[in-house]
């Protein structure tokens, strides 16, 4: 694994503001991220240009100003808060003489450091070595700054295009190991919901508080720090509603604006999982600006991934940091909760078994005698209106969640 592990680094913040996205937030998530890695925001410069320089990113003005402050300050690193060229990269190290990274490169960074499993550790490697591959330019610092040993020093054109054909086999390699886990990992989903298991989802940004809820809701013991990217690995409790059926809840990796395109690649399999949930929490810090926003993006990037008709219940997480109730954010039909003080849970649990009853689909269908399993699914998950036993199977008219209806719709009649 390409990891960084060095005394801790003095960063300078660089952003360079197109009117294309909201700085504020960026830089304030870009701080985040800077201390997550390890490393210590010393401080922030931005330039507004309609769009980036060529050679060095900000333009040359700009850049002998950071140089001078970066000697002053006796920094170590500049990160700037987009994805780099190779040649801008080596142009800004040259002109400010410490090391310089992109936004992308700090987060896979924090993502190699956190990947636990075997499938996080795949996933990380896979986006890190796409980022690198089209990166690998004549200069050839690349490889070194990732300290993973594929090669040192700057190579001649004959090392780096060996250097290529590594990386290429080692993502093609990658790719089917990763191939194989996710292989597994759908057949246990798969098996689960057969065995009738009700499917729930924590989804939101990074640091929302979704391991300290999934904690508070099943004593599961998920581990739930103040960084960035805590989780990468997906972990499944048990959880009991109200009424008495069984959920299994599922909490993931967070979000972050911005994701690496890579990530959002080599994390699809995690997240579109995630998206066919039986109910998905959609979860933010209400005592943040960015609630509503991130509650946006989370939903918008759940629909792409396909979770329509799966319902989603807006959480306004992290309530006990608002002393004003007037203060928070009225959101939908979102769900007020602390789970550090454990308010607003119970109604939590209610809203999702509600949810749960009202996104029930009635269906005719005909079940073969062979599909005892999945009779038994609709059983748990839904509720059998009648049945009747014909030649060709069990005529079944029934109400069924939207996480059945994939596994079932071969058998609807209509
Ligand atoms: N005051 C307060 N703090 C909370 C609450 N829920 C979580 N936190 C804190 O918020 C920080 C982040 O919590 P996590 O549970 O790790 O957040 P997460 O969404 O799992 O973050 P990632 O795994 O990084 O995506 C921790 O320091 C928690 O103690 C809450 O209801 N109130
Ligand atoms: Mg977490």
């Amino acid at each position: 694994m390409h990891e960084n592990k060095e005394k801790q680094e003095r960063a300078l913040l660089v952003e360079v503001d197109t009117g294309k996205y909201d700085v504020q937030a960026s830089l304030a998530e870009l701080y985040e991220l800077t201390r997550s890695a390890g490393a210590l925001p010393f401080g922030a410069m931005t330039q507004k240009r309609p769009s980036p320089d060529s050679a060095t990113y900000v333009g040359s003005g700009m850049m002998k100003q950071i140089s001078d402050f970066v000697k002053k300050n006796e920094l170590n690193l500049l990160i700037f808060d987009c994805e780099l060229s190779p040649t801008q990269i080596r142009n800004a190290e040259q002109q400010s003489g410490v090391r310089v990274i992109d936004r992308t490169m700090l987060i896979l960074d924090i993502f190699a450091s956190r990947a636990d499993s075997r499938a996080g550790k795949l996933q990380v490697e896979l986006a890190q070595l796409k980022y690198l591959l089209p990166r690998l330019g004549g200069h050839g610092s690349e490889l070194s700054r990732l300290g993973g040993g594929i090669g040192t020093r700057g190579p001649g054109e004959s090392k780096l295009e060996t250097d290529r054909r590594h990386i290429r086999r080692r993502i093609d390699s990658l790719t089917r190991q990763l191939h194989d886990v996710e292989l597994h990992r759908s057949q246990i989903n798969r098996r689960r919901k057969k065995n009738g298991f009700i499917t729930a989802a924590l989804v939101g940004y990074t640091n929302a508080g979704k391991s300290t809820l999934m904690n508070a809701l099943t004593g599961a013991g998920v581990a739930a720090e103040n960084m960035l990217f805590c989780t990468l690995d997906p972990t499944t409790r048990a959880l009991r509603l109200p009424g008495g059926k069984t959920v299994m809840l599922t909490d993931t990796v967070g979000l972050v604006r911005r994701l690496p395109h890579h990530l959002v690649q080599a994390f699809r399999s995690t997240l579109e999982q995630t998206a066919q949930a039986d109910v998905i929490l959609n979860v933010c810090d209400a005592s943040s600006q960015e609630a509503p926003a991130h509650l946006e993006v989370t939903r918008k990037l759940l629909a792409d991934l396909g979770c329509e008709g799966h319902p989603i219940i807006p959480v306004l997480n992290k309530c006990d940091l608002i002393p004003d109730i007037g203060q928070i954010p009225m959101i939908g039909h979102a769900v007020r909760v602390s789970a550090k003080t454990g308010e607003g849970l119970n109604r939590l649990l209610s809203v999702m078994e509600e949810s749960l009853q009202t996104s029930l689909q009635k269906v005719r269908l005909l079940l073969p005698f062979t599909e005892s399993g999945l009779e038994a699914a609709i059983r748990q998950k839904g509720t059998v209106e009648s049945e009747e036993y014909t030649e060709n199977g069990f005529m079944l008219t029934a109400s069924i969640p939207p996480g059945l209806s994939g596994a079932l719709s071969r058998f609807m009649l209509e």
